[in-house]
Formats: C-alpha cells, structure tokens, sequence
C-alpha cells in the first residue's frame, strides 16, 4: 500500500495536508512529469472511458475499444465516425478546467515539468502547457485512412466520414487520434520515456491505468527512483505501488498541491 494517502473529503485535516505537503516538498524545484488520463477532463464535461452512464446509447451499446480501432472504422465508417463526432461536440464545448490549469501554474514551481497525456481533448494545450506529449494523438484534426493525408476545415454533424479531397484520393478521413492496435508515434513515446526516466517525481493523474504503452510509463520511473504520486478519487491498478496516493479528484487536489507549494 502507499506509504500516505489523503483522501479528498479530509484535505482540510492535517492527515490530508501532511500528505499534500510531502509532496510539494518532492515537487518543488524538481524535474517532474505527469501522466494524465480522461479523469482529469471529467470535469471539463468530458465523460471517461469508464463512465457509461453518462454517454448516449452509442457508447453505452458499444465497446469504445470496438470502435477506437481500424477494423472498427473499417466495418462501419459511419458508426465510427458518427461517435468521433459525438465526442467532438462535447470537446469543443469543454473547456480546461481548474486541474488543467493548476498543472499550468506547477510548471512555475518545477525545475522541469512535462505533461504526457492520453487525452485527445487538446485541453492541456488550451489551457497552456507548453511541454505536452500527446500518446494518443488528438480529436479535433484529422488524415484520409489510406495514406495519412491531412485534412483541414472538416465540418461538425455529417453522419459518414468525407473523402480525402488531395489529389484525387478519394480515401475516407479519419480523426487523428491512435486506435487500439496502431502504434504510439516513435518519437512521442520515446520522449516519453526519457521523460518518465529522467524525471524525480511522477504524476499520475485521472487514469484507469489499463492501456499500455501509456499505463507503463509509472513503472518506467519508478525504476529510475522517481516518488510516485497518484490523483485519482478511485483506486486503481497502480494505488499498491505508489509513494503516496492522493484520493480525490483533479479539479480539488491539484489546486491544494499549488496552495502547499505556495507556502515552501
Ligand atoms: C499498441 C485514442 C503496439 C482513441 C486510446 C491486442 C491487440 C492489439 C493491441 C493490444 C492487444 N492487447 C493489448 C494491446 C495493447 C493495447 C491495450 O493496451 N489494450 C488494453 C485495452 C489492454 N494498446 C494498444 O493497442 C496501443 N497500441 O500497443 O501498439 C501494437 C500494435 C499492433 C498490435 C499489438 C500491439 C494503442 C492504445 C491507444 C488506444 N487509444 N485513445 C480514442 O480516444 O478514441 S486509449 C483511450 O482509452 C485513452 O486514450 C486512454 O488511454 C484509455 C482510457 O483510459 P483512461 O484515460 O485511464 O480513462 P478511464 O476512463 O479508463 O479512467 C478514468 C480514470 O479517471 C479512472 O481511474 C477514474 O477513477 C478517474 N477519475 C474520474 N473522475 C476523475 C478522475 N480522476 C481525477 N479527477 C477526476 N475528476
């Protein structure tokens, strides 16, 4: 079990706040990196994998790793393509919330901080973290099936993905985001994983842990002798490995960790 966990209801007793401020003091001046998972947008208004109560039928009938793969888009383009554009709706109404933002306002507090991120929301990047690594590519930009072209300006609301308009391609688009089954771009996940090697302290943030390479990119720095640190108002997979476990949600318990370093 964690050496310390705090659990959000009892941030205001001294139990939660020795354990926020431990890991201030880990975080302060330190080479951090972060891992963040759909948990940290769900209070951007973007549900989780996990949250299928709060989706339309779609996601409630249908397995996400079904469609969040080439066969999937491949046997039905238009249910593929009528769920990316449901999930692009909610992505463009969202917008960063104040975890994203606290993470922003860390990286004044970090000797080095990095943002590796599984979301394809781009809320990180609205919010204004500079150095962010997008595993999963992102939901709002996309490139025709066939032979990767990108496509700009590609409208909200059509019930089947619009052909490649380059050079007469004809091949469907397709959101440029990572199926199950593709690989993670080299270079990204590299980085990745000189940052998790590199770095003192590792955040894990909002993430069921359950998707690799991404879910092993903790291990990978504890191996190198980061603390680990983990937000989440749920246990997961991970909580038994942790330094400490911070129980609670992003939106809460990023912000008291800046209100702590405030106070070093
Ligand atoms: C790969 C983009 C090499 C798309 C995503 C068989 C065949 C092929 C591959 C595999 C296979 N078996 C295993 C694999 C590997 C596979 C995999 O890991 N599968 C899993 C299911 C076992 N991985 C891959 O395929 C990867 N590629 O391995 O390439 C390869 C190539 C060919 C053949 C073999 C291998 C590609 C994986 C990327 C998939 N794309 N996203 C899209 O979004 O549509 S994954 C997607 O799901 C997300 O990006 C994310 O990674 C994952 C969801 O996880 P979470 O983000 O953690 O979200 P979740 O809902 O699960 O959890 C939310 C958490 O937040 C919870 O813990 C909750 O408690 C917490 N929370 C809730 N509220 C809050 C909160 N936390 C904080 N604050 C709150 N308020």
């Amino acid at each position: 079990m964690s050496e310390d966990s705090a659990d959000n209801s009892d941030i205001a007793h001294s139990g939660q706040d020795k354990a926020l401020a431990r890991v201030a003091g880990w975080l302060k001046d330190s080479r951090c990196a972060v891992l963040t998972g759909a948990g940290i947008s769900k209070e951007s208004g973007i549900p989780t994998f996990r949250d299928r109560d709060k989706m339309t039928g779609l996601w409630e009938k249908y397995d996400p790793s079904e469609l969040a793969t080439p066969g999937g888009f491949t046997r039905n383009p238009a249910l593929v393509w009528q769920w990316y554009d449901y999930r692009r709706k909610l992505v463009a109404a969202a917008r960063p919330n104040a975890g994203h933002l606290a993470l922003v306002e860390l990286e004044k507090y970090c000797r080095r901080l990095s943002v590796i991120t599984q979301n394809v929301d781009r809320l990180h990047l609205q919010a204004g973290t500079e150095k962010l690594l997008e595993l999963h590519g992102n939901i709002l930009t996309f490139r025709c099936f066939n032979r990767g072209h990108q496509a700009e300006d590609v409208p909200m609301g059509l019930s089947e993905p619009p052909a490649c308009h380059h050079d007469n391609c004809r091949s469907l688009l397709r959101p440029n985001v990572v199926w199950f089954g593709e690989s993670l771009p080299p270079d990204i996940l590299s980085h990745a994983a000189r940052e998790a090697a590199s770095c003192e302290v590792f955040l894990v943030i909002g993430t069921s842990g359950l998707v690799q390479p991404a879910a092993s990119l903790p291990f990978t720095a504890a191996r190198a002798g980061a603390k680990l640190v983990e937000i989440n108002p749920d246990e997961t997979p991970l909580t038994e490995q942790v330094d400490v476990f911070l129980k609670g949600t992003a939106g809460k318990i990023l912000p008291a960790l800046i209100a702590q370093l405030k106070t070093i």
